[in-house]
């Protein structure tokens, strides 16, 4: 078993649903046992200003899947979720789950970067963290609290 953390975000079509539909559907993924769930959080968009704020949220799974067979299943859980892939750079989506961290692995390959590549710089991934897990450790040797304390908590409110 490996922990995994992963990040929940949306802000079209009911972002609470979306995150509690996400829930369930973690809950569902084989080999996988979903062990933890933060506050939900609403975030000021990170990207394209004219969009709704975010609602995030951060949950822990443990899982004997490999790094890739957990992506294959969170995209199916986005698709099924009425995502649609648009080439606007972090643009509103109904369902957005990213890989943060995969126990102590360092993934660089073309579909999966782990530790997600910006999670250093968002306070909406970075505080829900902390509750899961505040004396957590990265792969690479950063420390949340280190991470935390170079990220002010800025447009972001715990519901
Ligand atoms: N990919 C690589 N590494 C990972 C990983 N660790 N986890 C690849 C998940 N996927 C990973 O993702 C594009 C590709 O990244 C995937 O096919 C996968 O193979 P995507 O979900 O299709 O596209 P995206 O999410 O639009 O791109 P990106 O750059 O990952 O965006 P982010 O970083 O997910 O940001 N503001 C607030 N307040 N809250 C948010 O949650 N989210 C975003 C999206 C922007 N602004 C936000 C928020
Ligand atoms: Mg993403």
């Amino acid at each position: 078993m490996e922990r995994v953390y992963i990040g929940l975000g949306s802000n079209l079509a009911e972002p609470l649903e979306q995150l509690r539909g996400a829930l369930n559907a973690l809950a569902q993924i084989p080999q996988s046992q979903l062990v933890d769930v933060s506050s939900f959080y609403v975030s000021d968009p990170l990207g394209p200003p004219e969009q709704p704020r975010y609602v995030n949220a951060v949950a822990a799974l443990d899982t004997t899947l490999t790094p890739l067979e957990l992506l294959d299943a969170l995209q199916a859980i986005e698709l099924n979720q009425g995502r649609q892939r648009k080439a606007e750079r972090w643009g509103p989506r109904t369902l957005d789950l990213d890989i943060l961290l995969f126990g102590q692995r360092l993934l660089d390959e073309p579909r999966l970067k782990v530790p997600h590549y910006h999670m250093h710089a968002r306070p909406f991934v970075l505080y829900p963290l902390a509750e899961l897990a505040p004396e957590l450790q990265l792969a690479d040797g950063r420390r949340l609290s280190e991470l935390l304390s170079a990220c002010p908590c800025e447009g972001l409110e715990r519901l």
